[in-house]
């Protein structure tokens, strides 16, 4: 009997558009994991929507004076279109705001609470006056009992990972209005989450092989031991909670997402006509349940999730949590409060899907974080994806048109070279089987790479261009195990980069959808005889620019310095000619040294001097320098700069500078170069 398995992706926040750390995250892995399984003719059944509720919608309505439903009406519909776009394949896509899922998250509810596991108690929650309202959790900021860093949410500290409450957070602020909340009376509903500790426990020991970032966090969780979990909220944007002495309180959003991922499926059934059929996946307990997250995930879904499964009875648990940890761009975190990130359908207006689904793959966040560069991005798009992969493709194809009128010549004895290149089909093959079902995209993607490579330095072995003159049915040979090479890269990189997979299956003169080949087949594929290759072939994968990464890096530039709104475009600038060489002794002669800027201000009567008292740890200089278009003074109070210090003096506009301090500059824009720590000692030397 083929496997059963069920597939989510965490449902995306309706409250902003999709970046690339949600892809890197629970998206792309998912989704290759999916098209793999598929081509395995596993039955499978991927869902995802928008996750609708809770307060990280209300905030950005209230930010944007919209109303919470124009809100995730308008995400929803933007992340479909860019997932459609980036080759997501779900099999349904759906929203929790809609009729099915309140109802099964009311089930959810009412059964967890005859099954006695959901019970009242008065609680004291925090209150703003100024606000006149009740604060949810994530309306609360502070610094983190925990680990002591600011900017601790009422719900959970992004900087130690710990789930918290409003009532531990130290120095607590209403985020709307910043004054001080207290604590009000209230009546809410708990999960009793105490009573499947040893039901969890022996749940998690029997998945040895799950990924550590999970069991670790799991076992920090049971060592602090489970405590009942408030799961309403005073709040009136989202589920009502299905009890009569409940009038006025929600459902915490946390607690009807994951449910989201059963009335997805349900509504998936319906849309196919089979309305029953969503039980055979969640009331299957031979079903392969697979939840795809991003590590800030990790505890609602190993640890609440299971339970809310656990107390309903009847589900299947998840069968694995593939967790990946976070991507950063550019050595910075992503940040959404920030402005700092790539969002996904301004990458998709610049370069193609596949080449993203490449390098994001190349570099998975799997077991560590990962960083984002546009440079890195471009040399493995153009150093690998099209160097080597494309150009197999090519020139294979090319030389089929000029040597064979167009058509894949016959393969005829095969040398031993020859046998050995195809060999390596299988080997891939199995290789890549291990590394997909095992959750290892990155090393499947490896793998797949290295059979291009093999196939490349094959064809450059061999030298057809060569062999054509003496042995025109061996150099037919060649080129046939090229177009076989070709063909089986297809299906095993189906996967992994749908789009050009589909078109090199088609410039094989393949008919059909590689996506609906069976991963069986590869190294048994065939050619008709006599096939003929696409007419145009072009170039399937072409190179990225040094000119639109220059712009992209631009942009993120801007993004972190606060000047950019996510939309607009960066003006370029030329760049400055080189200056000839100079000797590393005549480097020697500037001496540069960090500076700490005592106090700075403006010099009268000029729109761009400021005037700054720098300590150089041996003594200290009044500096002058034209930034003041770019730099208020006291943003430059604090910081230490790099200065150039056995500069003659000069005067400007009358006043003496002793030195100069070092920016970067392009075109119109000028930063100053600072150390990113404050410990870096006044005077220490510069090289
Ligand atoms: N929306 C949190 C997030 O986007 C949340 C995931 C729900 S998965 C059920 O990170
Ligand atoms: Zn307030």
């Amino acid at each position: 009997m083929s496997r059963k398995i069920l597939v989510t992706s965490a449902l995306p926040y309706a409250n902003g558009p999709l970046h690339l750390g949600h892809l890197a995250g629970a998206y792309l892995p998912a989704d290759i994991y999916v098209r793999y399984q598929r081509l395995q003719k596993r039955d499978i059944v991927y869902v995802c929507a928008t996750d609708e509720h809770g307060v990280p919608i209300t905030i950005k309505a209230e930010k944007e004076g919209k109303t919470p439903q124009q809100i995730v009406d308008f995400y929803h519909e933007q992340m479909k279109e860019s997932f459609a776009k980036f080759g997501m394949s779900f099999d349904h896509f759906s929203a929790t705001h809609r009729q099915i899922h309140h109802e099964t998250s009311q089930d959810f509810f009412l059964k967890l609470y005859e099954n006695g596991y959901i019970e009242k108690q008065e609680i004291q929650q925090m209150f703003c006056d100024t606000c006149n309202r009740f604060l949810p959790d994530r309306y609360i900021e502070g610094t983190c009992p925990n680990c002591g860093k600011d900017g601790a949410r009422g719900d959970q500290c992004e900087k130690c990972g710990r789930w918290l409450s409003p009532e531990e957070i130290v120095k607590p602020k209403c985020k709307i209005c910043g004054n001080t909340p207290h604590l009000r009376n209230s009546t809410h509903w708990f999960l009793q989450l105490e009573k499947f500790q040893d039901r969890l426990a022996a749940w998690l020991d029997s998945k040895p092989n799950w990924k550590d970032n999970v069991k670790k966090f799991c076992q920090q969780w049971f060592e602090s031991g489970l405590q009942p979990r408030c799961i309403t909220r005073d709040i009136d944007w989202g589920i009502p909670v299905p009890l009569e002495d409940a009038k006025g309180k929600v459902l915490y959003v946390w607690f009807d997402a994951p449910i989201g991922y059963v009335s997805a499926t349900k509504e998936w059934a319906q849309q196919i006509g089979q309305p029953e059929k969503w039980k055979e996946y969640w009331l299957n307990p031979d079903c392969e349940l697979v939840h795809f997250i991003g590590k800030d995930n990790i505890v609602f879904h190993a640890m609440v999730w299971p339970s809310v499964l656990m107390g309903y009875g009847e589900y299947v648990l998840p069968t694995d949590i593939p967790a990946n940890e976070f991507l950063n761009i550019e050595g910075e975190k992503i940040s959404t409060s920030r402005n700092y990130a790539i969002w996904l359908h301004e990458y998709l207006e610049e370069f193609p899907a596949d080449y993203l689904r490449f390098y994001l793959n190349a570099i998975a966040p799997e077991k560590a974080d990962a960083n984002f560069t546009w440079e890195e991005f471009q040399l493995r798009i153009n150093s690998e994806f099209a160097d080597i992969y494309g150009n197999l493709v090519n020139r294979s194809l090319t030389f089929i048109k000029r040597f064979a009128d167009g058509k894949i010549p016959p393969l005829g004895a095969l040398t031993a070279d020859d046998q050995a290149t195809l060999n390596e089909i299988a080997a891939t093959k199995a290789a890549m089987t291990d590394a997909l079902e095992t959750y290892q995209f990155k090393k499947a993607q490896t793998d797949w790479m290295n059979l291009a490579r093999v196939g490349n330095q094959y064809f450059q072995r061999s030298a057809p261009w060569e062999l054509q003159k003496k042995d025109p049915a061996a150099c037919g040979t060649v080129l046939h195990v090229c177009a076989l090479l070709i063909k089986n890269l297809a299906v095993l990189g189906a996967p992994l980069l749908p789009f050009t997979m589909q078109q090199a299956w088609e410039l094989l003169g393949e008919a059909g959808n590689v996506h609906e080949q069976a991963w069986e087949q590869i190294g048994a594929f065939v050619f008709q005889e006599g096939q003929p290759i696409a007419q145009n072939i072009g170039v399937l994968v072409s190179k990225v620019e040094d000119k639109k990464i220059q712009q992209q890096k631009e942009k993120l530039a801007k993004m972190l310095s606060g000047a950019e709104t996510p939309q607009a475009q960066p003006a370029a600038a030329p760049l400055l000619e080189l200056q000839p060489q100079i000797t590393i002794d005549e480097f020697a002669k500037i001496d540069l040294r960090a500076g700490k800027v005592l106090s700075a201000e403006r010099v009268p009567k000029s729109e761009k001097l400021i005037k700054m008292q720098i300590d150089i740890g041996l003594e200290t200089r009044q500096i002058l320098a034209g930034i003041g278009k770019f730099y208020e003074p006291e943003q430059l109070v604090g910081k230490t700069v790099i200065v150039v210090a056995n500069l003659k003096p000069a005067k400007l506009m009358g006043q003496e500078s002793q030195g100069m301090v070092l920016a970067g500059v392009y075109g119109d824009n000028l930063s100053v170069s600072a150390f990113e720590k404050a410990d870096v000692q006044p005077g220490a030397k510069v090289r």
